[in-house]
C-alpha cells in the first residue's frame, strides 16, 4: 500500500525522517516529498507548511501525484476540552473549518452551500488505531478537531469554537486533509497531541511542547503503520 504521512511544519515531521533510513528526496510544488519504504509499504513524507492552504495543496500532491492510498496526518494541537493535557493524544472522529463563515446568508458557521460542517474520519483506521492504544497502554482520546487559519491564544476564541462545533482540540490543516480525502475518497487519518490549551499562554507552552509533543504522535503513527 501507498501510505501518505503528512504534518504541517518540519518539527512535527522530523522524528519520523529520523526514524526511516534510505529516503529519496522529490521536489514538488515548492515543497519536498520524502520517498521510502518500510514493511511491505511505500511511504510518502511531507510537511505542508502551516495552514488550510498549504495542507488542502500537499495532501492532494500526496494523492493524484504520488498516490497515496491512505493519508495519515500527525502533528500537534491546541486543546479545548478541559480533559485534554499538553502531551495527550487525541484521534479526529470529524472536523470542521472554524473560520468558515457565511452566516449572513443564513448559513450554520462552518458550511458551505455543496459542503458539510463535519467530514467524519475513516471508521477502520478509527477502530484501528483504538486496537493500537489499547495493546500499548496509551490513551487515545477521540474527538471533533475543528481547523482554522488562526492561532488561537484567547479563551474566548477557543470557548467559541468549542460550543460551536462541538469541538475538542484546535489546530489548523485537519479539516482541509478531511475535505480533500473526503473528496477524493482516500481514506485518512487525523492523529494530533496536545501542545497547548488555546489560551493566553499558549504561545509560550506551543514553542516549549511542539517538539516533545509532536513525538508523542509520531511514535504513534508508528505504531499503527505496523497494523497497515
Ligand atoms: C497548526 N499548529 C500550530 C502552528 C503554529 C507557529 C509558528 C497546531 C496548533 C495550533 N493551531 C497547536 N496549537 C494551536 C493553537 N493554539 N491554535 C492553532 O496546526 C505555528
Amino acid at each position: 500500500m501507498i501510505i501518505a504521512i503528512l504534518g504541517a511544519m518540519q518539527e512535527e515531521i522530523e522524528p519520523l525522517l529520523d526514524y526511516f533510513d534510505d529516503i529519496e528526496v522529490v521536489e514538488f510544488a515548492k515543497n519536498k516529498y520524502y520517498k521510502t519504504k518500510y514493511n511491505s509499504h511505500d511511504i510518502v513524507l511531507a510537511y505542508s507548511k502551516i495552514g488550510k492552504v498549504f495542507a488542502t495543496l500537499t495532501a492532494t500532491t500526496l494523492i493524484e501525484k504520488f498516490g497515496a492510498e491512505v493519508v495519515l496526518f500527525s502533528g500537534v494541537a491546541g486543546a479545548i476540552s478541559e480533559d485534554l493535557k499538553i502531551g495527550d493524544l487525541i484521534v479526529a472522529k470529524g472536523l470542521s473549518q472554524h473560520d468558515l463563515d457565511i452566516t449572513a446568508f443564513g448559513h450554520p458557521y462552518g458550511y458551505v452551500p455543496e459542503g458539510e460542517v463535519c467530514i467524519n474520519a475513516d471508521k477502520d483506521l478509527l477502530e484501528l488505531s483504538h486496537k493500537v492504544a489499547d495493546e500499548l497502554g496509551i490513551e487515545l482520546k477521540e474527538g471533533i478537531i475543528a481547523t482554522g487559519d488562526q492561532f488561537v491564544a484567547s479563551s474566548e476564541r477557543k470557548n467559541w469554537i468549542g460550543e460551536t462545533f462541538g469541538a475538542d482540540a484546535l489546530e489548523m490543516e485537519g479539516a482541509s486533509v478531511a475535505v480533500v480525502c473526503d473528496a477524493l475518497d482516500v481514506p485518512f487519518f487525523i492523529l494530533r497531541a496536545i501542545s497547548d490549551s488555546a489560551d493566553m499562554d499558549a504561545g509560550f507552552d506551543f514553542d516549549e511542547f511542539l517538539k516533545s509533543s509532536a513525538k508523542v504522535s509520531a511514535n504513534f503513527i508508528l505504531k499503527m503503520i505496523e497494523k497497515l
